[in-house]
């Protein structure tokens, strides 16, 4: 991991890595820059054994505002061809790799939404396991306003957690959806006041950083792979899984603590 980082923050404490973007003037508006650096803490994430939950936030009154808007400006006033914004290049080489980061990582990814998600931030967002939200959280598409498309998975994940009616209505009509009605939705699982996300998403990701961070890595594969396989093939790879599960000394500490009365001592092995 660079030694400095000047999008991001990203700090490491007893098995949790919290990575907050930080540029908060700008609502914390994706920049190239940013891209790559959240690919690198990811990246650390996945590399360092000691981490063992991983939280993403943003600094100040937003998680992130998406794409900064004045370097698409600023690129566009520089040339005028049409496709001076190679977003495709962008995107396959610095923002989806992000996202595949966050849903391969074998550890619990937190979003600890304290204000507004929008395009790519809301894709950063709804990527993650879990989106715990302060009250201020709110969830926008923002492409349709701009002429372009939800991207970085949101179209598949969104359409999968909330179906396709209110999907297409917070892609097509660009309506903003409150921290109340993720709520409601499913988006999120759990909603605090805005002066409490700090304290729950740490309490959270700490008891998160202490369970068995194998099973917990073998259950997210199940659930990536739950979305798109028959039940068949589900169940002869729950049954891989469970096998690999089954031989980690997280699983014999498990049932030993179960046996013995007492508190499970979890190594992530
Ligand atoms: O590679 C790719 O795929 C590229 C594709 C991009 C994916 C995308 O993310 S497209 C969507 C891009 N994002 C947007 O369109 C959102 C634009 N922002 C807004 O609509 C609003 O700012 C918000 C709804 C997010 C928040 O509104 P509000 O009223 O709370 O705040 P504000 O006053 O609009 O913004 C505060 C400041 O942040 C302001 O700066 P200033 O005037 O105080 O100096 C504003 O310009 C700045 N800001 C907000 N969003 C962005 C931004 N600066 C740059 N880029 C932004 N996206």
């Amino acid at each position: 991991m660079p030694a400095t980082f000047s999008t991001i923050q990203v700090d490491i404490d007893n098995g949790v890595l919290t990575i907050t973007l930080d540029r908060p003037d700008s609502l914390n508006a994706l920049t190239e820059q940013m891209g790559t650096e959240l690919g690198a803490a990811l990246r650390t994430a996945e590399r360092d054994k000691s981490v063992r939950c991983v939280v993403i936030t943003g600094a100040g009154r937003a998680f992130c505002a998406g794409q900064d808007l004045r370097v698409v400006r600023e690129r566009f006033a520089a040339d005028e061809n049409p496709g001076a914004m190679d977003y495709g290049t962008l995107l396959r080489q610095r923002y989806n790799p992000i996202i595949n980061r966050i849903r391969t990582l074998e550890m619990p990814v937190i979003a600890a939404v304290n204000g507004i998600a929008a395009g790519a931030g809301a894709s950063l967002a709804f990527a993650c396991d879990l989106r715990i939200c302060g009250k201020s959280a709110a969830f926008k598409s923002a492409f349709a306003e701009i002429g372009l498309v939800p991207d970085m998975g949101m179209t598949q994940i969104l359409l999968r957690q909330i179906g396709y009616a209110r999907t297409a209505e917070l892609y097509l009509l660009g309506e903003t959806l409150s921290a109340e009605d993720a709520l409601a939705w499913g988006l999120t699982s759990r909603l605090v006041d805005d002066e409490h996300l700090e304290t729950t998403v740490s309490g959270m990701a700490a008891r998160l950083a202490n369970m068995p961070t194998r099973g917990l890595g073998l259950t997210k594969r199940a659930l990536n792979r739950a979305w798109t396989a028959a039940l068949e093939d589900q169940l002869e790879y729950e049954a891989f899984l469970q096998d690999t599960a089954g031989r980690t000394a997280d699983h014999r500490e498990g049932v030993a603590a179960y046996a013995e009365k007492r508190a499970a001592k979890f190594t992530g092995k």
